[in-house]
């Protein structure tokens, strides 16, 4: 009889789904699982915090579409992955959260174990799915649904929580059954019915002004090549969510950057719009006018994996519950062979030239030779030294903001950011790089970061060091939690309480972890820099001395739609805009 434990059997589960990492901070807990990993195909990778063991777990997601695994231990373990965990969540990442428990005769109700938590109960609210695992016969079972259920519908975030005494069960190896992977491709997602697919077709068609707005489900689904055929085929401008961004190149002449001035025209003039794999949130004011048309001349047409989705924040004319990608396949089908090709609309010079005049309105400052450095020259330059291809990591307050006038996006899948997406979560840049540069080592991956949010998991520098990662962090460095030191600075009369941070040189510890560390002060360094940090071969920080005083042109917009409806800021933030508003004229 051959011994394993149940710790073999969880990676041998992985194993046959074709899992190459887990990303964790280990414990005593979850032993069996690590011994599992010693010398087998799947490599464990340790952190120093959970939360970036996580965010780089959602990045290998986001970058190869396959699910990505993180391992925390009882208690304070599974406590710190929420942070990585819930933006997953947010955006619909595939990831397996295994979590180790106290033995079963001890948890669920606890009887005043050390690190007792209910952690079934705490990731309800960040996961599709999760569940505890009493017996040990119920193991492969549970992990396979699991995993079925990441990948199924509307991707996501699920957990399994393994108490110790199940992970440390031995069983006859004689008695196990590990079937091959075959749920991931019966599952699938939903197919739309073809009744709708031929009258979305007829209407995207045949309407003068028609538009498409693809979320991050599309980036989830992969539809983006469908999506550039129909955009071409019948010259439909295409507006993409923040998530979305990538699914066509942002310089092709039928994207328009999401909130220039020729993504809003389009939006507003559009006689149709269809919604695909976007729930229109609040960074999409809701789909509401003035920034939509009126709701009696515009039609939304939406398609989305999640039913409730559909119509939840503007009534829509047709509604399907289906994959993007195979949506737009069948589309692409109808149309093409219904409808002849439309060769020109006058309108979308204008859209595109609206959109280049939103532009202009940076690029002084994108040539800005001035000292301390001004962000959008900074970001300017490394746009520039960097391949089209290559992959952004965007993290930070007012940087995130910064980067989208001038960090451009021209890949699917190649902006990975949480703080532009739905959780808004910093201290993601770190993790989201090694994820990332592990899933496509042939690609450069540079991450533009906030000061603040860079400090938050600084500690896995030394990951990315250790796994011989070259990525390069750009650190728009202002002492400060800027954005929030903005508002106060607008709204508060320049009252500012706990925005404020001494001068930290993070070059130097970078230098002290083994990583390639310079700081700049001058704009024209920067290219050299960058120069330098790729041939180092190592993880790089480029600390950049930036202007403190600079807000970004829509920090007003963006504080009035996250105060929406509150009395005091807003109220600020108008009279604010009002005074800009004098001012400018
Ligand atoms: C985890 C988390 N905590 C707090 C916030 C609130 N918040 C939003 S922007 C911001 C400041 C970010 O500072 P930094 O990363 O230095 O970027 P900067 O605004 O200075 O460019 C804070 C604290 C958040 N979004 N996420
Ligand atoms: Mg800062």
């Amino acid at each position: 009889m051959s011994v394993i434990t149940i710790g073999e059997v969880i990676k041998r589960v992985l194993e046959k789904e074709g899992i190459k990492y887990v990303f964790g901070v280990p414990g005593d807990q979850p032993y069996p699982l690590l011994n599992a990993f010693y010398g087998s195909n799947i490599k464990f990778i340790t952190f120093h915090h959970e939360a970036t063991a996580a965010h780089a777990a959602d990045a290998y997601a986001r970058v190869t579409g396959e699910i990505g695994v993180v391992l925390g231990t009882v208690g304070p373990g599974a406590a710190n992955l929420i942070g990585g965990v819930y933006p997953a969540f947010a955006e619909g990442i595939p990831m397996l959260v295994l979590t180790a428990q106290n033995q079963v005769n001890r948890s669920y109700p606890d009887k005043g174990s050390m690190q007792a938590l209910d952690q079934y109960s705490l990731f309800k609210a960040v996961t599709k799915w999760n569940a505890v695992i009493y017996s040990w016969d119920r193991v492969i079972e549970i992990v396979r649904r699991a995993i079925s259920v990441a990948y199924s519908g509307r991707p996501g975030p699920v957990q399994v929580d393994i108490p110790s005494d199940i992970l440390h069960k031995n069983i006859d190896e004689a008695d196990l059954i590990i079937p091959e992977r075959s749920v991931l491709e019966s599952i699938g997602r939903p197919s739309p019915p073809m009744k709708s697919i031929e009258k979305i077709a007829q209407i995207l068609a045949t309407s003068e002004r028609p538009l498409i707005h693809p979320g991050g489900g599309l980036m989830r689904s992969g539809g983006s090549e469908e999506l550039q055929i129909i955009s071409e085929y019948l010259q439909i401008p295409v507006v993409t969510s923040i998530s979305g961004r990538g699914a066509l190149p942002e310089d092709s002449p039928l994207s328009l950057i999401p909130n220039s001035y020729g993504a809003l025209a389009a939006q507003t003039e559009a006689d149709v719009v269809l919604v695909i794999g976007s729930k229109l949130g609040d960074l999409d004011f809701f789909g509401r006018p003035p920034i939509w048309g009126e709701y009696d001349k515009q039609k939304f047409i939406q398609v989305d994996t999640l039913p409730e989705n559909i119509g939840l924040n503007r009534p829509v004319e047709i509604g399907i519950v289906a994959d993007a990608r195979e949506t737009l396949i069948l589309l692409s089908d109808v149309i093409r062979s219904k409808y002849p090709p439309v060769s020109k609309r006058e309108r979308n010079n204008f859209y595109k030239e609206y959109e280049r005049q939103w532009l202009d309105q940076f690029s002084e400052q994108s040539r800005s030779n001035e000292v301390p450095m001004h962000p959008l020259r900074v970001i300017s330059e490394v746009r520039k030294f960097y391949a089209r291809d290559s992959i952004s990591v965007i993290d930070g307050g007012n940087t995130a903001v910064w980067a989208h006038y001038a960090n451009r996006i021209y890949k699917p899948n190649s902006f990975l950011s949480t703080t532009s997406g739905d959780s808004g979560h910093l201290g993601s840049g770190i993790g989201f790089s090694i994820g990332a540069k592990l899933a496509r080592p042939d690609k450069d991956v540079y991450c533009i970061t906030g000061d603040g949010a860079f400090s938050m998991h600084i500690g896995d520098l030394e990951t990315a060091k250790r796994l011989g990662l070259q990525v390069t962090f750009i650190v728009l460095n202002d002492s400060a939690w800027g954005m929030i030191k903005s508002g106060q600075t607008l709204y508060y009369n320049g009252n500012h309480i706990g925005v404020d941070f001494e001068d930290i040189n993070y070059a130097e510890i970078a230098k002290a972890m083994g990583c390639f560390g310079e700081r700049i002060k001058r704009p024209e360094d920067i290219t050299d820099a960058l120069k330098r940090a790729k041939k180092s071969n190592l993880p790089a920080v480029l600390d950049c001395e930036i202007n403190k005083e600079v807000i970004p042109p829509d920090f007003q917009t963006l504080a009035s739609i996250w105060l929406e409806g509150c009395d005091s800021p807003p109220k600020a933030a108008e009279k604010n805009m009002e005074q800009m508003a004098k001012e400018n004229s």
